[in-house]
């Protein structure tokens, strides 16, 4: 076996494996194809545009497919920048006036006389979009006669967050190692990087933050001159793939590595340190992103060491990166981490929308705050973040997290494109109906100039990129969101399954059936209704239903032998609920109408607490316990029935996953079951066995 199969057979190449077209209509179609011909521009995008396609053909038609210096005869495939080339006007008459396909768009057409497909863009990233996507619909069997679609992409900002340490760790990293760092150095392996920047890129990601947003003392000095030079070969290879690079800052860097003795914002000499490390960093980089900030957060310095607010702070920053169009992006993961769990008034859930509403209008306009989709931490169910289009004078960008960090941390499978969808589609009712989050985050509800998608990535140096090879469907699945939050679930599961798996039906059924039911099958044998947590301290792996009930960091749920639950209501318990708009608010706050999977989130109930499903609490918790268990078992018996079917490194490595889920997931299921009827006393209606 050669490198590149071995590569192929772990999952390394992952959607971009450009199988083999098997022989027929599909092949004879694109078969007649010459090569690729770059019309009016000359620039590296399209360039790289053009390789890729010659790439993703070649391996998919088993003969070289290149490009070529003019376009003949015989069909080939153009791509070009509208209003530069007499080729692509003549495919594209209408112009970039009529087609408007902006900064990122591209349009595709075949035209049947000549039989060439054109890829027309007003920009080089738009031809490098419009490039992966004929291979995307090629990949995934689909002719290409007829073609005619206009393409733009719904969210500004579409951009992936590294956790990575320079030691190599990565904070949440669950597939290895990271590929940028090793020893406190950048990685010697670019080759990776590039192949990274080429999946991203593949799926319509255009932003990545490198660093960790925990920034340690070494990464603090990624913006000197001592470090600049390594990020800028970075930047160099992610700006071939449209990707704009940024870093996390430490926000005391002045006194920490500046010679200061303060990082207060409104003092002079502070916002001239920053102006100055600006400039060297546009001298480096001259499109770098700009800054990825998590301040007064988790003991992370910030501006509330001076008295100052997150206004002050993050203005501060933006006036320096301001003069050569950077950005700052501020997180507002901000709750007290310090809390005393006696304290039931002091509630985390509230704390985003207390410390931020109050600021709005106050951001300088190239500052987006960063927002994690719910108000406590990426569980696997949480409602919605209320912070989310709270502030309409504020750019906004929601924060997904693609690693799995308390969702089976890739051990198990769990699909998150659902729970993302879930999280879009939310109505919050801010401007009235239709209000929806999707709307709040492609910057339409508010007329936001910039706005869009960040997500905790989820990749390490594991052959297969993300440890569990069915995980790589949520890093697909996030790029195409962000791209377009209209994709269904069940369609990106499709591409990606296709893409990599091949178009064998019987196996495309099952992994679609495994991945769109895998989200529920996770939540129903750990934490229930929405309480959230009840897993190991640190590092978040596996069942501990007190593991964080006495500890300071807000995430309680509150459990005792009559009930458990937290009291979010206005009437009696910590008033987060009034941080919706009606008629979330109402919903939320009532008893009869709270969504049952967010019951135990929102209200303290006794066990017996009637269900809208019917349900008592208790026997929810042990038939959605005992459920999760079988159904988990089920997904490995699923795919043990495609061997055969698909190569069978990839087959293995999975089915490893899905065993051990299958085991852990009874380790979930005996502790919380036993646990509860421990405490409450109430037998299971079924006899089933507790210890
Ligand atoms: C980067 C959670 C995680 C932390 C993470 C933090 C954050 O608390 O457990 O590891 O730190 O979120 O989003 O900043």
């Amino acid at each position: 076996m050669n490198k590149t199969t071995a590569k192929a057979e772990y999952g390394y190449d992952a959607w971009l494996r450009y199988r083999s077209i098997e022989p027929g209509e599909r092949r004879e179609e694109f078969n007649r194809f010459s090569g690729i011909v770059v019309e009016g521009t000359d620039e590296p995008l399209a360039h790289t545009a053009a390789r890729e396609l010659s790439r993703g053909l070649s391996g998919m038609l088993g003969r070289e497919v290149s490009v070529l210096e003019h376009a003949g005869d015989a069909p080939c495939f153009v791509l070009g920048r509208l209003g530069r080339s007499p080729i692509i006007d003549g495919m594209f008459p209408e112009g970039e006036a009529s087609l408007g396909l902006g900064r990122e768009g591209y349009a595709l057409r075949h035209e049947p006389g000549s039989g060439r497909i054109a890829i027309g863009a007003d920009s080089d990233a738009g031809l490098l979009y419009g490039a992966f996507d004929v291979l995307r619909r090629i990949g995934t069997g689909q002719s290409l006669k007829g073609l005619n679609i206009v393409e733009r992409p719904v969210n500004g900002l579409r951009m992936l967050n590294q956790w990575d340490n320079m030691d190599g760790s990565i904070e949440r990293g669950y597939a290895g190692s990271s590929i940028f760092y090793e020893k406190n150095r950048f990685t010697q392996n670019l080759e990776r990087l590039r192949d990274y920047a080429r999946l991203l890129a593949s799926t319509g990601i255009n932003a990545i933050a490198i660093n960790n947003v925990n920034v340690h003392r070494i990464e603090t000095e990624l913006i000197t001159e001592a470090l600049l030079p390594e990020v800028a070969k970075v930047a160099e290879i992610f700006r071939m793939y449209g990707i704009k690079l940024f870093l996390s800052i430490n926000y005391a860097a002045p006194l920490e590595i500046g010679g200061l003795s303060t990082a207060d914002p409104l003092e002079p000499e502070v916002a001239a340190w920053w102006r100055e490390r600006a400039a060297e960093i546009y001298r480096t980089i001259p499109d770098f992103g700009g800054f990825l900030v998590k301040a007064d957060s988790e003991n992370r310095p910030g501006p509330f060491t001076y008295g100052r607010d997150h206004a002050d702070g993050a203005n501060m920053l933006a006036e320096a990166l301001e003069p050569y169009g950077g950005l700052v992006i501020w997180r507002c993961f901000v709750y007290n981490c310090k809390q005393d769990w006696r304290d039931r008034k002091t509630d985390r859930a509230r704390a985003a929308y207390d410390h931020f509403v109050p600021l709005d209008g106050r951001f300088k306009e190239n500052v987006i705050l960063q927002v994690k989709n719910g108000p406590i931490d990426f569980q696997v169910r949480e409602p919605v973040s209320p912070l989310l289009g709270a502030m309409p004078l504020t750019n906004q960008m929601i924060e997904f997290q693609v690693t799995q960090e308390y969702t089976g941390q890739q051990h198990h499978v769990c699909y998150l494109v659902p729970q993302w969808k879930e999280v879009l589609d939310f109505d919050s009712h801010l401007k009235g109906e239709g209000s929806t989050v999707k709307r709040i985050v492609d910057g339409t509800l508010h007329a936001s100039r910039y706005s869009g998608f960040a997500a905790v990535s989820n990749i390490g140096c594991d052959a297969n990129w993300t440890g569990h090879l069915l995980a790589q469907a949520n890093l697909y699945g996030y790029g195409r969101l962000a791209w377009n939050p209209e994709l269904s679930a069940e369609g990106i599961a499709d591409e990606w399954i296709r893409l990599v798996f091949g178009s064998d039906e019987r196996v495309i059924q099952v992994i679609r059936g495994i991945l769109m039911d895998s989200w529920s099958i996770y939540e129903k044998y750990t934490a229930p209704l929405g309480i959230g947590f009840m897993v190991n301290p640190n590092h978040h792996y596996g069942p501990n239903v007190d593991g964080y009930e006495y500890s300071m960091w807000g995430t309680y749920h509150f459990a005792d032998c009559r009930g458990i639950g937290v009291d979010r209501t206005i009437a009696t318990g910590t008033g987060y609920t009034s941080q919706y708009a009606e008629p979330n608010q109402s919903r939320y706050e009532t008893l009869e109408t709270c969504p049952d999977e967010l019951l135990l989130f929102f209200h303290h109930v006794p066990y017996t607490h009637v269900l809208q499903s019917g349900k008592t609490v208790i026997q929810h918790i042990y038939d959605t316990h005992f459920e999760g268990v079988e159904q988990a078992g089920k997904l490995a018996e699923l795919w043990a029935g495609l061997s055969g079917l698909i190569e069978e490194p990839l087959h293995r490595q999975v089915a490893e996953r899905l065993a051990e889920q299958a085991e852990h997931a009874k380790e979930w299921r005996d502790q919380i079951n036993t646990y509860f009827y421990r405490k409450s006393g109430i037998p299971d209606q079924q006899g089933r066995r507790m210890y």
